[in-house]
Order: structure tokens, then C-alpha cells, then sequence
């Protein structure tokens, strides 16, 4: 038998879409986002898409858009062109020995799972061995100019039946609004996210936040910080959950290990890939934390990706998977992605579950590579 690389094309668009809105965290602030979208093709005409979902600075990860263009074109490309693959659990082999560049890496296997689970017949979901036919979604909010602006924006997502909100916080814009928020909406499901913007020093924040009823604390410290972390979770009743931390499983280990925190994010971009985030998945949940989907802000196939993986029985606190309406006008995909009533459906067609306007991409895309 002859064997033949199983993606005889491989295509990727450089897009930026205008947000709707500007969103600002602890480190930046941004009005437009530019994500790589990837789509490739195997010898029967079958076509799978993925997403770059890195963004164009280098505050969340080191990993810029720019860096992931180059990888792509350099590495990942002439590697998925040579492959044979059977299973997209196995893709992730053959740049394992490649450092870092889990977004492009994640970017490139998504469309190994979408080109297969399309042949197959199936959802993405059911391919990853996720049950759920809809997921909990909350949004998450950024830093405001006042602390009547979040609270504008607190009603107008809970008006929505998100099923929690998150808020994004900052030295200087910390306690004072979160208490706000709280004292606004005894009963809402509230979280926090600092993105890593405080040192141990500044412990103190934390503990005052402790009795505002969070469900969790997201990333307080830096992500090499782990054993910070830790000496920060005994001393707070409330769950600190680590994002930036966690990039790979090793790293998980670590924190599970000091009991740097409680409860996981898992994005797909920051591990590297589906096959990641579901191992990311089983060993957190084996060990007694919780998880939830994080998002980067994705366009439709990555968020489409998000809410396949959210389907998993883990993933049981509500996701950063909300509608695309939040953050663009015009989504990339049909049908875009929506919530209704805080909950988002699991598509029950085969792949992503939704198709790229492909006229679209190449219409707006300002770098392309064909290979
Ligand atoms: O820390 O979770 C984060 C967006 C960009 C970079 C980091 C983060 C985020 C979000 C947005 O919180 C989540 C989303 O709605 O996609
Ligand atoms: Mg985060």
C-alpha cells in the first residue's frame, strides 16, 4: 500500500475584524483584533479550519501574530504537508520537539479536528468525547473608565441570562469596583481575573476580596509564580484559578502538586491544541479541580472549537464562551455563535458545525499563504 501526506493543501488568511467595543485589561487596550485563519485540504476535497487566535502583542503570551505567521509558513506547514495521520490526536507528535508556539500549533491541529470529523461524520464535540448538547456561557468584562460604566455593562449581560460574569482587574481597579458589583448583584455569579498584574506584596487586595462571594480569583500572580500562588491559597477561602500558569501538562503537575489553586481555565491556544486541553481536562478534574473553557477572543471557528471542547463532562463551572456578537459585528462563520439565555448550542452537524464564509476571509485577509 502506498501512503500519501493526508493535507495535500494548506492555506492560512491573516484577518482583523474591528470589536465592537474596545476592551481593556490589566496590561492593554485593544479596538481591533487580527487572527490567523487556517484551512486545509486533503486529496478527497475535504476541508478543515482552524484559528491562530494569538494577539498581535506579546502581554497574554510571547507568542505574537507575527511569530505564529512565520512558524506556520516555516515549520508547521512543510511538517502537516509531509505527514500521514490517521487520528488528529496524532498530530500533535510531529511538532512536539518544536518549543513553545502552542497558539499556531493549536491553530493548525483545530483543522486536523474539523477536517476529520467531517469525513467521519461527526460533530467536533462528540469527536473529542464531549456529551453536553448545550454549554453554560459567561461573558468576560474589561477594565472601564468608571465604575458606572461596568455596572452598565454588569446589567446589560445579566439582562442577557449570561451565567456569570467576570471582571477583569488591575492595580487601582480592584476592590472598590468588584464591591460595587457585588453590592449591585448580591446573587450573581462573579469571578475576577487580574492577568497576573500583582506580586505577592500586594497579597493584601486578595484577602479583602475574599468575602465578596467570588467563585474564583483568576491568575493573581504572575504565571511562574506557582508557589506564590500557593502561599496565597491557604490563606483565602475563596478558589484561585490559574490561566497564563498552565501551558502545558508538566506545568499542571507543578501547580496541582503545591496546590497553587483549586480550578483550571483551559483554552485551547494556550495548550497547544484540542488533544492538549482535553488531557489538560482529564488530569485536572482527576484530581478535584474544576474546570472551565477560557476564550481569546476568538473569531467563529475558534470560538466553535471552544464550545465543542466546553461539551466535555468536566467543564462544569460556565465557560468565556459567549456569542461573537459580544465582540464583532460580522462573524467569520453561519451561523455565527450565539447564547440565548446563557446557554450556547453544541452544533449537531458534522466538523466545527458551522461554515466559514469563505469569500469573507479572503476578501479581508492582508497575508496569505498557500502552500
Ligand atoms: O485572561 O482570560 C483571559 C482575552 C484575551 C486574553 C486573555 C484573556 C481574555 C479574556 C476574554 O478574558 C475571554 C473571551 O471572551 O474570549
Ligand atoms: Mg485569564
Amino acid at each position: 500500500m502506498r501512503h500519501v501526506p493526508r493535507v495535500s493543501k494548506f492555506e492560512a488568511f491573516q484577518v482583523s475584524l474591528p470589536l465592537v467595543r474596545a476592551f481593556e485589561t490589566s496590561s492593554h487596550r485593544k479596538a481591533h483584533l487580527e487572527h490567523i485563519l487556517v484551512r486545509i485540504e486533503d486529496g478527497d476535497g475535504t476541508v478543515g479550519w482552524g484559528e491562530i487566535a494569538s494577539p498581535s502583542d506579546p502581554y497574554y503570551s510571547a507568542e505574537t501574530v507575527d511569530d505564529c505567521r512565520l512558524m506556520i509558513e516555516r515549520y508547521l506547514a512543510p511538517v502537516l504537508l509531509e505527514a500521514e495521520w490517521e487520528h488528529p490526536s496524532d498530530v500533535g507528535a510531529f511538532w512536539a520537539r518544536i518549543r513553545g508556539h502552542n497558539f499556531a500549533k493549536a491553530g493548525v491541529e483545530m483543522a486536523c479536528w474539523d477536517l476529520w470529523s467531517r469525513s467521519a461524520g461527526l460533530p467536533l464535540a462528540r469527536a473529542l468525547g464531549g456529551t453536553r448538547t448545550a454549554i453554560a456561557a459567561g461573558v468576560s468584562l474589561g477594565i472601564e473608565p468608571t465604575v458606572a460604566d461596568l455596572l452598565a455593562q454588569v446589567d446589560r449581560y445579566a439582562a442577557e441570562g449570561y451565567r456569570r460574569i467576570k471582571l477583569k482587574i488591575a492595580p487601582g481597579w480592584d476592590v472598590e469596583p468588584v464591591r460595587a458589583v457585588r453590592a449591585a448583584r448580591p446573587d450573581l455569579p462573579l469571578h475576577v481575573d487580574a492577568n497576573g498584574a500583582y506580586t505577592e506584596d500586594e497579597r493584601a487586595v486578595f484577602t479583602a476580596l475574599d468575602d465578596c462571594g467570588l467563585t474564583m480569583i483568576e491568575q493573581p500572580y504572575a504565571p511562574g509564580a506557582l508557589a506564590a500562588h500557593a502561599r496565597l491559597q491557604t490563606r483565602l477561602a475563596t478558589p484561585l484559578c490559574l490561566d497564563e500558569s498552565v501551558e502545558d501538562l508538566d506545568q499542571l503537575d507543578t501547580a496541582i502538586t503545591l496546590g497553587a489553586a483549586r480550578v483550571l481555565n483551559i483554552k485551547v491556544s494556550r495548550m497547544g491544541g484540542l488533544a492538549a486541553a482535553c488531557a489538560a481536562h482529564d488530569r485536572a478534574v482527576a484530581v478535584g479541580w474544576q474546570v472551565w473553557c477560557g476564550g481569546m477572543h476568538e473569531f467563529g471557528v475558534g470560538r466553535a472549537a471552544n464550545v465543542a471542547i466546553a461539551a466535555l463532562p468536566g467543564f462544569t463551572l460556565p465557560s468565556d464562551v459567549s456569542g461573537s456578537d459580544k465582540y464583532y459585528e460580522r462573524d467569520v462563520v453561519e451561523p455565527p455563535i450565539r447564547a440565548a439565555d446563557g446557554l450556547v448550542p453544541v452544533p449537531s452537524g458534522p466538523g466545527l458545525g458551522h461554515e466559514v464564509d469563505e469569500d469573507l476571509v479572503r476578501g479581508l485577509a492582508s497575508a496569505v499563504l498557500v502552500r
